[in-house]
């Protein structure tokens, strides 16, 4: 069975603004206010997309969410027509209308956990959309995330998707970005590396005390359990606290594994050695760990860079491409523990890719932020709904849509503006009909 990694890449939404909404991130604390450019990211994404494909890779696309999102400030007491409601949230809570116009569902590693159909039981593909509990702004994401992964994933005899977990901190769970799956190969069986920041019960009370860790053990462990996945099968392991409190707020920020490979930073892991020994115990084929220490790339250096928030890619030939972020050229420590370290080590990395996704990573989301990683098979791939997969007239069709769409400025002041609400209506609108996905917003229902 040849089972290859889909990359399904959130497309920026025309809402992209720096509105510093994620506290214990340390890019969209520092980059509040700045005015962005919504048109240049979406084709920054389109861009990644299109070079990744082009390499051989196979790339699917995922839609924005509506925004602003009107609904909840309705639910929160806005009334009156749209723009009334727009112009209530902007003069008495301006941090909501902010926190709803967010196009935070671009980062779609923290969509949802997904589990290849050669480790669940049933043999189907398994999601749980994340509940983002922890901040406002992407709480509003999982009930439209559930319906698009529906709508794509819908052949129900070979994709299961579960209920998204209770939104209370105990169950915190931010999805594929604290999840990484190990294997010999994509079509192997795996084993599932879920790294969580703090236990909500029991536990030693050992955690992050300047910046909020979001995932709980509870979470993980639940989402291992929907998917029907054992111990055997299975590791939990706590995130280093340090390094939540460097402004490491999700695993993939320090570590990003593929096939046999895990490329980590020494300070991902509370317990380095136990982590590494119950991956080995569990893995059928051999651990490649690569390990970068602390004095060759320090956690500031890390999180600057985002060197671990890179994508890492299987070639034909057994080697693996790692797709990194601009900024890591801008760093020595970094940019020579990627020639000497990395590339000139023992293991399969053999080529870098530096792409540039500035305006993503200015709100704190590098390449491996942008994309939900779906192991499928041929047959699986062949039952996707919707036009999600990439191809050369998709990209072409999107760039121009981008292009008809989108403002190429946008500050936080303009989020109050009517007019942005009906254009990017107007846009979302078109944009099911061309990824062919029914109606998954709310104002189409
Ligand atoms: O949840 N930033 C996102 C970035 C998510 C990155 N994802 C991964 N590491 N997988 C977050 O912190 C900032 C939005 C703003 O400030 O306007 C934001 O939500």
């Amino acid at each position: 069975m040849t089972v290859r990694e889909v990359n399904f890449d959130g497309l920026v939404g025309p809402t992209h603004n720096y509105s510093g909404l994620a506290h214990g991130n340390v890019a969209s604390m520092s980059h509040e206010g700045l005015v962005a450019n919504p048109r240049e990211a979406a084709l920054q994404g389109l861009e990644k997309m299109k070079s990744l494909m082009d390499a051989g890779y196979a790339q699917g696309v995922l839609p924005p969410q509506q925004r602003p999102d009107l609904g909840a400030l309705r639910e929160l007491g806005f009334a009156g027509s749209d723009a009334q409601v727009l112009a209530r949230a902007a003069d008495e809570a301006p941090q909501v209308l902010r926190a709803v116009c967010s196009a935070s569902s671009m980062w779609t590693a923290n969509a949802a956990t997904v589990t290849p159909s050669v480790d669940a039981p049933d043999g189907r593909v398994h999601f749980t959309p994340a509940n983002l509990q922890s901040s406002f702004h992407r709480y509003l994401e999982p009930a439209t995330t559930g319906r698009v992964l529906a709508s794509i994933f819908a052949d129900e005899a070979r994709f299961a998707h579960h209920p998204v977990l209770p939104a209370t901190p105990a169950f915190s769970d931010e999805g594929a970005a604290n999840h990484t799956r190990l294997a010999g190969d994509h079509g192997e069986p795996g084993v599932h590396l879920y790294v969580y920041g703090r236990q909500a019960f029991g536990g030693d009370g050992i955690a992050p005390r300047r910046y909020p860790a979001r995932q709980t053990l509870e979470a993980s462990q639940a989402v291992a359990r929907q998917h029907g996945l054992g111990d055997a099968q299975t590791v939990f392991a706590q995130q280093h606290p340090e390094a939540i409190d460097a402004g490491v707020f999700h695993n993939d920020v320090i570590a990003v594994g593929n096939g046999p490979v895990l490329l980590y930073h020494e300070y991902a892991f509370r317990d380095e050695a136990g982590t590494l020994d119950a991956l080995r115990e569990r893995m059928a084929s051999p651990l490649i760990p690569v390990r970068v220490p602390v004095e060759a790339v320090s956690l500031d250096d890390a999180v600057a860079s985002y060197l671990f928030n890179s994508q890492l890619l299987s070639n034909p030939d057994g080697t693996m491409t790692l797709v990194v972020p601009g900024e890591c050229q801008e760093r020595e420590a970094v940019w020579r523990c990627l020639q000497d370290h990395l590339l000139a080590g023992h293991n399969p990395i053999s080529e870098v890719v530096v792409k540039d996704v500035k305006q993503s990573m200015r709100n704190g989301g590098g390449p491996a932020c942008l994309r939900l990683r779906v192991a499928l098979s041929e047959a699986e791939r062949a039952a996707l709904s919707g036009r999600v997969l990439l191809d050369d007239a998709l990209h072409g069709e999107l760039v121009a849509w981008v292009e008809r769409h989108y403002r190429d400025r946008l500050a936080p002041a303009d989020l109050a503006d009517p007019a942005l609400a009906s254009e990017t209506l107007a846009a979302l609108d078109e944009l099911t009909g061309l990824l062919r996905l029914g109606s998954v917003y709310p104002f189409q229902r």
